[in-house]
C-alpha cells in the first residue's frame, strides 16, 4: 500500500519537472528568433538571454497608471500582464514582481480585462485563482469563468486577453498556470474587497 501511494507521488512530482527542462530546452531554439523580431539586433547587449527577460528596472512607486487603467464610469479596470517582463526571477515575474511583490485590489462588481503577453520563449499564462492555490505545482481551474489565457497549462500563447467580473471578494492571484511556475513564485496578487472605494495597485509590499 505505501509503495503504491510513495510511486504515486513521485510520478506526480517528477511530471512538473520533466516539463520544465523540456520547456528550457525548446526556449534555447526559439530564444534568437523571437528576440530578433523585438527590437533591433544593435541593441543586443551580451549577457540579455531572452528566456529569462532583459535586466529592465522593476515598476514601482508612480508607474501605477501604466499598470492599471481606470474606466471610473464603467466600473472597468485592465491589466497589462507581462511574463517575463525582465529576469527577476528567472523570468517568472509578470511585470516584473513575483510571489505577490504587487497587489493589486478590486472592488466588488467591477469587471477586469487582463492583457497578458509573454516576451519570453519559456511557456508561460496567466489565470486567476485563490491565492493558496500558488503553493501547489497546479494552480487548478480558474476561479472566475473564463478569467485564463488560452491553454494556460501549456502556456504557449504569446498574446491573449480575458476578462470577468469580480463578483466575489477574496484574495486572489494572476498566477501561472503552467505546471509548478505559481510555486515558484510565477503570481501576483489580486484582492477583490467590497469595502475599496476605487482600484489600485501597490508596488513592492514584499520583499523578494
Ligand atoms: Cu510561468
Amino acid at each position: 500500500m505505501i509503495s503504491v501511494q510513495t510511486r504515486f507521488l513521485k510520478s506526480k512530482l517528477l511530471s512538473p519537472l520533466l516539463l520544465i527542462a523540456i520547456a528550457f530546452g525548446a526556449a534555447e531554439v526559439s530564444a534568437s528568433a523571437v528576440a530578433a523580431a523585438d527590437e533591433p539586433e544593435s541593441q543586443h547587449q551580451h549577457g540579455d538571454h531572452p528566456a529569462t527577460g532583459k535586466k529592465t528596472v522593476s515598476p514601482g512607486p508612480g508607474d501605477e497608471s501604466r499598470f492599471l487603467m481606470v474606466d471610473t464610469e464603467k466600473k472597468l479596470v485592465t491589466i497589462p500582464v507581462i511574463a517575463t517582463y525582465n529576469d527577476v526571477n528567472y523570468g517568472m515575474n509578470f511585470n516584473g514582481h513575483h510571489r505577490g511583490g504587487a497587489v493589486y485590489t478590486i472592488p466588488k462588481g467591477w469587471k477586469v480585462t487582463v492583457k497578458f503577453e509573454n516576451r519570453s520563449p519559456v511557456p508561460h499564462s496567466a489565470v486567476i485563482v485563490e491565492q493558496f492555490m500558488t503553493r501547489k505545482p497546479q494552480v487548478g481551474e480558474p476561479f472566475f469563468d473564463g478569467a485564463g489565457t488560452k491553454d494556460y497549462l501549456k502556456g504557449l500563447v504569446k498574446k491573449d486577453e480575458f476578462s470577468f467580473v469580480a463578483d466575489e471578494t477574496g484574495k486572489f492571484a494572476i498566477a501561472c498556470g503552467f505546471p509548478a511556475h505559481a510555486a515558484s513564485g510565477h503570481w501576483i496578487a489580486l484582492n477583490i474587497d467590497r469595502e475599496a472605494d476605487a482600484p489600485s495597485l501597490k508596488f513592492n509590499t514584499k520583499k523578494p
